[in-house]
């Protein structure tokens, strides 16, 4: 296979000269091909077989022990404009990032073969979707990007149509932290990635190509591209209403897009559309609607277990590649938290000793096609999206944060997504359980200036008036001894339900400086057994600690100086005012 498009076939010579690859190999996405990889990996090492009997078409890729998330202080936007970039990111200048790069490349494919992967992020027949080629020396990002994405010959010829694709060129290099970066140039849409086989810093059509290149250009398109899940919640009347939810990685979000509904409301239904990435484009009605540009899972594994998120645990029982677990004795992935079977091997291959570590990498991760998710929406392939009602944010907060509250205007619920902050995860290297700003879940995902980003936000207000609600949950309060305080999980449902008769009109809310949050009778958990403190608890705020947290928040808002939008300090000003 090769190509009409003449952009693509001197990029595809171009880099092959460059890496001085022994071969190049033209990904057509089918079914044998995935195959025929897996074979030669198996046959080198890079990928073993799981137990075939309980886990059919299942394998393990153990990665390079220093190669186990994503790179956050290695990656780095480059453009020639440092402002535009924003101090939220890594800057570089273009010709110096491309210059370091190219000097990495030089020869960095001798003896290996290059794969040349066509792919389409979002359904390959959406005007909301966008396609990609990445090149790759790692087959391991092969058999990723088929489960991940729509990739191969269908892709291959959206961009002959189209023309326009983004350029994502990564080698795994030696895999030496020291020679490791994840750069990207959004004024030509490509990015380069060297140094690292892991999941965001490798398959470059997720949080790189989706998200950072994404967002540049969804602003100057319109629209939104944004670290959120994507469900739809049916009632037992038949009715169904979107949600998309963005949190921090590694809290909770694929858990939420797979909820199963408690015994008590077995006549609901979540459809699963997304966990991890949503575009938002406004349609002619002025209705906004969201698509998944992926097409696969690559999920947290610890923790999954047939109470914690069944459909998640079922899904993974075939037809998936776990990256960094552990093994049984009769060689069943195994993970902390999956509550059946004892690990005999850890992430690095050695035996496991108790004592000596988790089996499973806290950020060992599953990848799986999302056909195997029994909750999958058909409306995920659909061409125009699905309209959404509600916008929830979320973070990992011990402390302060509410169960749930609802901003009062479009533009408060920009304030509130702003002031997104949670304790940090295994999800990228560095200190976990630090409290940090992570507005709208897309501090390291988003491509551009923080303040630019909210400008754009705010400027849906003036497009339509039919805007989804915004709310703000918060799954992990504790108490002082670290219990936390609220069940989550399928419970979480009894907050999606209140969050939707808000978007109704159907319920009343107490009104308090931060935005609404449920009455008594607003949230039904008389099920529940929760101790009316601590229901209190959690549904009411502690001015004190509120007024702290917005001083803070203002002072990280001041830091974007002359840009910050003059709207955001106003809401801002009003809820200070608020818990005076
Ligand atoms: C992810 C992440 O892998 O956010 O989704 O790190
Ligand atoms: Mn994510």
């Amino acid at each position: 296979m090769t190509t009409k498009n003449q952009e693509l076939a001197a990029w595809v010579s171009d880099v092959a000269a460059l890496t001085q690859a022994q071969e190049i190999v033209w990904c057509d996405g089918s079914e044998q091909e995935y195959q025929r990889i897996v074979d030669l990996m198996l046959d080198d090492g890079t990928l073993s077989t799981l137990n075939q009997e309980t886990h059919p078409n299942c394998y393990l890729h153990l990665s390079d022990p220093q190669d186990v998330a994503r790179v956050e202080h290695l990656t780095f936007i480059c453009s020639d404009d440092k402002a535009t970039v924003g101090d939220n990111n890594n800057w570089m200048p273009v010709a110096e990032a491309k210059q370091k790069m190219n000097d990495l490349y030089q020869g960095c494919m001798q003896g290996r073969t290059m794969y040349v992967i066509p792919y389409c992020m979002g359904p390959i027949d959406s005007p909301y979707s966008r396609c990609g080629v990445e090149i790759s020396d790692s087959p391991y990002v092969v058999i990723n990007m088929k489960l991940m994405t729509r990739m191969g010959a269908k892709a291959l010829a959206r961009i002959e149509n189209e023309g326009k694709f983004v350029k994502g060129l990564h080698s795994t290099g030696e895999l030496d932290p020291d020679r490791r970066f994840i750069m990207h140039f959004p004024d030509e849409l490509s990015i380069m990635s060297y140094g690292s086989g892991y999941g965001g810093n490798a398959l470059l059509g997720k949080k790189c190509h989706a998200l950072r290149i994404a967002s540049w250009q969804a602003r100057q398109e319109g629209w939104l591209a944004e670290h959120m899940l994507i469900l739809g919640l049916e009632s037992p009347e038949g009715e169904t209403h979107y949600i998309t939810a963005a949190f921090p990685s590694a809290c909770g979000k694929t858990n939420l897009a797979m909820l199963i509904p408690p015994e008590k409301y077995k006549d609901w239904k979540v459809w699963t559309l997304g966990d991890d990435i949503a575009w938002l484009h406004m349609d002619t009605e002025g209705q906004m609607r969201a698509i998944n540009p992926e097409a696969g899972y690559f999920g947290v594994v610890p923790g999954t277990n047939a109470k914690t998120n069944r459909n998640a645990y079922d899904m993974i029982q075939q037809n998936t590649i776990f990256t960094n677990v552990g093994t049984t004795e009769d060689n069943q992935p195994w993970w902390e938290d999956k509550k059946v079977g004892q690990p005999s091997v850890n992430w690095k291959g050695d035996s496991y000793n108790e004592g000596t570590g988790p089996a499973a990498h806290p950020n060992s991760r599953f990848t799986v096609s999302a056909t195997e998710n029994k909750a999958y929406s058909n409306l995920a392939e659909s061409a125009e999206g699905v309209p959404i009602s509600a916008i929830v944010f979320g973070g990992r907060r011990r402390e302060l944060a509410p169960l749930v509250y609802q901003a009062k205007s479009w533009e408060h619920g920009v304030l509130m997504g702003a002031g997104v902050a949670s304790e940090t995860t295994a999800a990228a290297t560095g200190e976990v359980g630090v409290v940090r700003r992570d507005p709208m879940a897309m501090k390291p995902f988003c491509g551009y200036n923080f303040a630019d980003y909210w400008s754009h936000w705010l400027s849906f207000a003036k497009r339509t008036d039919k805007l989804p609600e915004i709310f703000h949950v918060n799954w992990f309060r504790q108490n002082d001894d670290g219990d936390f305080l609220w069940p989550g999980f399928g419970e979480n449902l009894r907050v999606l339900q209140w969050i939707i008769q808000r978007c109704k009109g159907e319920v009343d809310a107490k009104e308090t400086a931060i935005g609404y949050l449920p009455s008594e009778e607003g949230v039904d958990i008389d099920d529940l057994n929760i101790d009316p403190a601590v229901w209190q608890s959690l549904t009411s705020i502690n001015d004190e600690q509120w007024r702290q947290e917005m001083d803070e928040f203002g002072d990280y808002l001041e830091s974007f100086g002359d840009r910050l939008p003059g709207e955001l300090k106003r809401q801002h000003a009003e809820v200070r005012a608020a818990l005076s």
